[in-house]
């Protein structure tokens, strides 16, 4: 069966939310990242990247959430469209939101909410730019229920994954500005698939302190600040 290797946070719930709305089997295997367990040799050997999600299926093992998801579309046939021009498409947006809306937001969140003082000017930076690539987002989304068009797709999953926290991210306002992030939030939370995959983070006790064992697991580059 495969393993679904977890922590309750945005690239892991794409993944999360695919497995559910396919009905695949799979099993949970949780890694609490604030307890240092994405360094452990085990996990390494499954993502040499240290970060979750990954999988493996067998003789695959797959790690990056875009990658999961682009894997588990082509192994099961769903949420994926076939012709090449929409493939295209499912590519590119697929790819702005990994290379994009993750590394943005999850700088804006670091900076924001967990960064030592002086900070203000990449807050700045990664606020700025946070916004800008969810603007993209969601001007695509105009006049569309779905990031593709008509069909749900691994592209709406790995932009729900974040959408999730835009408010951590850029604050409520936000939200005044992203109307169509927050249709496609709501229209994808009301899914019996998206609730189970929220769900999931109560299947294990996470730590949820970000105390001097959680910083030094995540935050490896403060060693060099002694
Ligand atoms: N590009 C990777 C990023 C993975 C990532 O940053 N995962 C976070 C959770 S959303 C994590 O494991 N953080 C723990 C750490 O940075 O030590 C992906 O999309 O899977």
């Amino acid at each position: 069966m495969m393993k679904f290797y977890y922590h309750p946070s945005p690239n892991p719930l794409k993944v999360a939310l695919f497995l559910e709305e396919s009905g695949m089997p799979y099993e949970l295997v949780p890694v609490d990242t604030r307890k240092g367990e994405q360094h452990d040799s085990a996990f390494l050997a499954i993502n040499p990247n240290a970060k979750t999600p990954a999988l493996s299926d067998g003789d695959a093992v797959i790690f990056d959430s875009n990658a999961i998801l682009l894997y588990l579309a082509e192994k099961s046939g769903k949420f994926a469209p076939t012709t090449l021009e929409a493939r295209a498409q499912m590519h590119s947006w697929l790819m702005l939101v990994a290379t994009g809306i993750g590394p943005y937001s999850g700088q804006c969140v670091h900076f924001k909410h967990f960064a030592p003082e002086p900070k203000e000017y990449a807050v700045n930076r990664y606020e700025f730019e946070a916004q800008r690539h969810w603007k993209l987002i969601d001007d695509q989304l105009q006049g569309k229920q779905f990031m593709l068009g008509d069909d749900y797709s691994i592209v709406d999953m790995a932009v729900w994954g974040w959408a999730r926290a835009v408010p951590f991210i850029l604050g409520e306002a936000a939200w005044e500005s992203l109307p169509n992030v927050k249709r496609l939030l709501d229209t994808i939370n009301a899914r019996p698939a998206a609730q189970r995959a929220e769900a999931l983070k109560e299947s294990a006790t996470f730590k949820s302190e970000m105390d001097d064992e959680a910083r030094k697991a995540m935050f490896p580059q403060n060693e060099r600040l002694g």
